[in-house]
């Protein structure tokens, strides 16, 4: 764990009833599987990532979506990686936004962020640092050892990557787990299928897009209440999200009784989201979070999230802790790879865990 700054460590106002968990507290354990069966959700303060290391990312996803649509247009279409607009997935789903989705592995960082930065190497540069050897990297001139200590996608993930092991440590530690490092272990692994997304929410005004396509049409991204959808309810597929987002409100979460709440944007800390898998280790005991994002701010939204997930071929049952002669088995192996194959083969909203019950 990197060592907090004093930046995020004032004292925060709570968010009405969401879970706060400050990560300092001494029954942090206790309390963030509490979270997680309550809502699947939780805010974490002190978490001890650095304020310039979350700027970093926010100014180059800033720079990103600032420039003219057919300069962004090169680091795409997102099939599933890369520039998206619009669309989302495969299958009809759409939402009022522009997104950058990342593999967060080194070669594809590196390879993408040709495409995405006027200055790849900064936005790269960890990763890169990665790739190289100790006496390449003595060997690169200033100019570039210089780039090299600025950062952006390489530190915010490794941060948020380092984050998110350490809450599912203290999940592990809550379920006293055999293995606390079990969960943890999986997004640890060089093989790990994590994703990184930059979601780019356009203003709107009076309830009327003044900046963006006002005649777009759309599929099943409209609610009730006449408020756009920038991003439509769901669940993340994967183990846990760490989302972090600016000033601006939009995000929603759905409680047990079906409400949608919704969350004060709070930019010096992060929200946490139990994903489908994680349901399924824990053997329903904690329930991915259904949450969806509004486009009806009248500023620009810009969040960005880490999808923390096992290798693609990497199993998931439920824990052996998690069975007992009253909670039996209620999924059946299944490997994260055919998961994300079902995420993908179905439709935003739809619970693709259903598809691995056991019979
Ligand atoms: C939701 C969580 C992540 O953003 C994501 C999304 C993915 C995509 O946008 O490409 C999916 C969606 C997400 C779940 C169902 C499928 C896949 C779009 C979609 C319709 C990157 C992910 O892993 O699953």
């Amino acid at each position: 764990m990197v060592v907090p700054t004093p930046a995020v460590r004032t004292k925060k106002t709570r968010a009405v009833g969401i879970p706060t968990i400050d990560l300092s507290s001494l029954n942090r354990s206790e309390l963030i599987v509490k979270a997680c069966e309550q809502y699947g959700f939780f805010k974490v303060i002190n978490h001890g990532v650095p304020r310039e290391i979350v700027m970093g990312m926010e100014e180059e996803g800033q720079d990103f979506f600032s420039r003219p649509p057919i300069e962004k247009q090169k680091a795409g279409p997102a099939t599933p990686f890369g520039y998206g607009c619009k669309n989302i997935g495969f299958n009809g789903d759409s939402g009022e936004l522009e997104y950058l989705l990342l593999h967060t592995d080194p070669v594809s960082i590196f390879e993408r962020s040709k495409s995405i930065s006027r200055d790849p190497a900064k936005f790269r540069k960890g990763h890169l640092a990665r790739l190289l050897s100790y006496a390449q990297i003595l060997s690169l001139n200033q100019n570039q050892n210089h780039k090299m200590a600025s950062c952006a996608a390489n530190d915010y993930i490794e941060a948020v990557k380092d984050l998110a092991c350490e809450i599912l440590e203290l999940v592990g530690e809550g379920l006293w787990l055999e293995d606390k490092t079990i969960l943890s272990g999986l997004i640890r692994d060089f093989q790990s299928d994590s994703f990184f997304r930059l979601n780019h929410y356009p203003q709107f005004k009076d309830g009327k897009n003044n900046v963006w396509d006002p005649h777009h049409k759309f599929q099943s991204s409209t609610v009730g209440d006449s408020k756009r959808v920038g991003f439509g309810e769901h669940s993340d597929p994967q183990i846990l999200t760490i989302l972090r987002s600016n000033d601006v409100g939009g995000l929603q979460v759905c409680t047990n009784d079906g409400l949608w709440m919704p969350v004060p944007p709070d930019p010096s800390d992060f929200y946490v989201l139990v994903g489908d898998a994680l349901q399924a280790f824990t053997n329903g005991r904690f329930s991915s979070v259904r949450h969806r994002a509004m486009a009806n701010s009248a500023k620009p939204r810009l969040s960005m999230m880490y999808f923390g997930a096992p290798p693609v071929d990497s199993w998931i049952s439920p824990l052996p802790e998690m069975i007992s002669p009253l909670k039996p088995c209620l999924y059946r192996p299944f490997t994260w790879g055919e998961l994300k194959k079902a995420a993908y083969s179905l439709r935003l909203s739809d619970c693709r865990l259903d598809l691995f019950k056991s019979t």
